[in-house]
């Protein structure tokens, strides 16, 4: 019991995520997490052996591309948005939109080139139209018009749409550039769910468009159309670039062209194999570095430091669409109130103070508009039971406030998803006193109600951590059990959902298992575990108890079950960040005990190579990180972690080549 009593106290120190990691990507700050800029002609048109009847391909020689060509007998040109809307209900707040065509005919009526449009209702969500005089951009029941006489000649032109805030931005050919005010509610959420996006036509008419396109591009996103516009000294036309022949062009979507001609300069074009968007400028293609664009990470460096009230032993970043980044650190055990931060400046300014009770997890979520934050409270002892909160934001004071409570047990973290359009929210109970079997409890949103209702308990031993993921449409969670009183080499498991229920899919052995990371790479799915303490029978004589394997699993689909993929030695580990950097991917570890004191003891970060696995490739020499997170903004990429010994966390800021 002794040894437990120590336990207790030596898990206080280390903390449990609201891991409502995004499972996959780094959180970019619109509701669409996992996109990057997209081809929709290409989305429509997947292979040139199945074009529709009166659509044609022709190959545009000044620019060594191939566009379509619409005629009057085209049919459509449709797919469904959901397939490349996988994961999120909402279309982007933020988004730009690029349209490279050539017109062929005088217009003698509205010419719709591209539509987003509900299938129920046929009603046009957001949509691109031509007028004799101009043209037509909409927006949810909003249209603006921009005159141009662009289209008289018998010229390739780009359209640019940039959606941001409340302002929407035209370009044609990055020359001509024209804002307009929008009034919209700011998030929008604009639903996505069965509508289909149509191209060279809107609603459920035949194609009305007439001439070519070469691309259509969706970039998620903020101010996508200033990004990609070369500055104006580069604009000037060089006449003097040779083009290159036929034989340059190697595959029908993009050969790879180095070299543009003068005619295409402010013209862009989108690498469907890299997912880039390329400019001409000065008779070259270059790539734009739109913040999804590849980069190769170089380094990290010390951006700058958060001084929280108290040490702490979780940060969770989240942005409030509206309102901005925000950052809220769970106070250390024992030592008072949380605290918000907001993202001012490139810097996070203290915000709100948040009343907690040795807070050790914190998670952001949004419900119908409104946006919440769940507090996983360890309370004063594990003797008694403690208070776990639920905020709400309050839109007009702008400001959280305590908004329903749970009572807990030594809580470590909640986590929160969504299946079928129902909200979940999931405590980890660590224990009743002395007992660490005890019940977790998966709460459920009621909608008349509004709050939370008990759904389901699962019996959890010393738990630590639930992780939410899903592979093909199923809805798995996992436990991470880290102590059953007397050792911590004891089994963790992961449930799936089946018949409106969690029901056990797998089982693995953990040692103090305190998080659990979900993600994918190219299509196969991997389960990290931290392994943070190991204590009991298999280590009697106490030796090296912070050194532990932590094991990263990954999903055999045949045998439907997660093998060990690769074991990682780790000191005192409790935390795995999966980070998608351009087309890399990494894993950071947290070595929580840290402060310097070896080489060994640093947090280490380590790149996925394929064949090699994953290698370490950076080590971190940080101040005492219990929980690290990344964040985005705009090109930048950052890492924060949580300061568990001192009131100092540090954000720390990624360097590329
Ligand atoms: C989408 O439409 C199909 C039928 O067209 C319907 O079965 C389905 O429930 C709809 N989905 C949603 C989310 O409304
Ligand atoms: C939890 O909240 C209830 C009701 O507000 C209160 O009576 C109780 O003392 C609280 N428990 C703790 C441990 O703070
Ligand atoms: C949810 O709200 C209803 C109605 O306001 C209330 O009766 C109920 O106690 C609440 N449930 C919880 C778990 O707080
Ligand atoms: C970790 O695994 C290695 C071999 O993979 C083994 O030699 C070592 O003893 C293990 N360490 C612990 C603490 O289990
Ligand atoms: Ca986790």
């Amino acid at each position: 019991m002794e040894a437990y009593s120590n336990l207790v106290v030596l898990f206080v120190v280390m903390a449990t995520w609201c891991s409502m990691t995004s499972s996959d990507d780094i959180r970019l700050p619109v509701p669409c997490t996992d996109l990057v800029p997209l081809d929709l002609l290409k989305e429509a048109v997947p292979t040139l052996d199945h074009i529709p009847p009166g659509v044609s391909v022709v190959y545009v020689a000044s620019s060594h591309a191939h566009a379509f060509q619409f005629t009057t007998e085209a049919n459509r040109l449709e797919f469904k948005a959901n397939k490349i809307f996988k994961r999120c209900e909402y279309f982007p707040e933020e988004f730009s939109i690029f349209i490279v065509l050539k017109h062929t005919q005088r217009r003698k009526r509205q010419e719709c080139l591209f539509s987003l449009v509900d299938d129920r209702t046929n009603k046009i969500i957001i949509s691109v139209k031509l007028t004799k005089v101009a043209i037509v951009f909409q927006y949810d029941d909003k249209t603006f018009r921009f005159k141009t006489n662009i289209f008289s000649g018998d010229k390739w032109h780009t359209l640019g749409f940039s959606m941001a805030g409340d302002t929407v931005v035209m370009t044609t050919d990055c020359r001509n550039r024209r804002q307009r005010q929008v009034r919209r509610a700011f998030p929008e959420f604009l639903p996505m769910t069965n509508t289909s996006f149509i191209i060279g036509g809107c609603k459920r008419k035949r194609t009305i468009f007439q001439g070519y396109l070469k691309d259509l591009i969706l970039v998620p996103g903020a101010d996508a159309v200033a990004k990609v516009c070369p500055p104006k000294r580069h604009r000037r036309m060089d006449n003097t670039v040779t083009t290159f022949p036929h034989a340059y062009e190697q595959s029908p979507f993009w050969p790879q062209r180095v070299q543009c001609s003068w005619s295409d300069v402010g013209n862009l074009a989108f690498d469907v194999y890299s997912d880039k968007v390329k400019v001409c400028v000065n008779g070259i293609w270059k790539e734009v570095n739109i913040q999804t664009g590849k980069k190769k990470l170089d380094y990290f460096e010390a951006y700058h430091d958060v001084q929280t009230p108290a040490a702490s032993i979780d940060v969770e970043v989240f942005t409030l669409p509206g309102e901005g980044l925000f950052a809220v650190f769970a106070g250390q055990a024992g030592e008072g109130d949380s605290a918000l931060f907001k993202w001012v400046e490139n810097q996070f300014t203290f915000y709100q103070k948040l009343e907690t009770e040795a807070a050790q997890s914190w998670c952001h979520f949004t419900i119908k508009n409104q946006f919440f934050l769940a507090v996983a409270n360890y309370g004063s002892s594990p003797d008694q039971a403690s208070n776990s909160t639920v905020y709400r934001w309050h839109k007009k004071r702008k400001k959280f406030k305590s908004y329903q409570t749970f009572v807990t047990w030594t809580a470590r973290d909640f986590e929160y998803f969504k299946i079928d359009g129902q909200h979940y929210l999931a405590v980890a109970n660590h224990a009743q006193g002395d007992n660490t079997m005890v019940d977790s409890v998966i709460y459920k949103w009621d909608f008349s109600q509004r709050n939370f209702t008990e759904f389901q308990s699962i019996m959890t031993v010393g738990a630590y951590d639930w992780t939410h993921f899903v592979v093909n449409d199923f809805h798995f969670i996992a436990i991470a059990n880290a102590f059953n009183g007397l050792t911590t080499l004891i089994d963790s498991v992961i449930y799936f959902w089946q018949n409106d229920r969690f029901v056990q899919f797998q089982t693995m052995e953990t040692n103090g298992a305190t998080d659990w990371e979900f993600f994918s790479i190219d299509g196969d799915h991997f389960l990290a575990v931290a392994n943070a303490y190991n204590y009991g029978p298999q280590n009697y004589k106490d030796v090296d108890t912070f050194y532990t394997n932590s094991t990263i699993y990954k999903l055999n689909r045949q045998k439907r079950v997660f093998e060990k993929f690769q074991i990682v030695p780790t000191y005192s580990a409790i935390d795995w960040e999966y980070v998608r950097v351009g087309g890399d991917h990494f894993l950071v570890v947290s070595n929580a005990q840290n402060g310097g004191e070896g080489e060994e003891l640093a947090s280490v970060v380590y790149r996925w190579q394929g064949l090699d696995r994953f290698v370490p490739v950076h080590r971190l020499k940080t101040l005492p990180s219990a929980d690290w997170e990344t964040f985005t903004q705009g090109e930048d990429v950052y890492l924060i972690y949580a300061n568990a010994k001192e009131s100092t966390s540090q954000i720390i800021k990624a360097k590329f080549t």
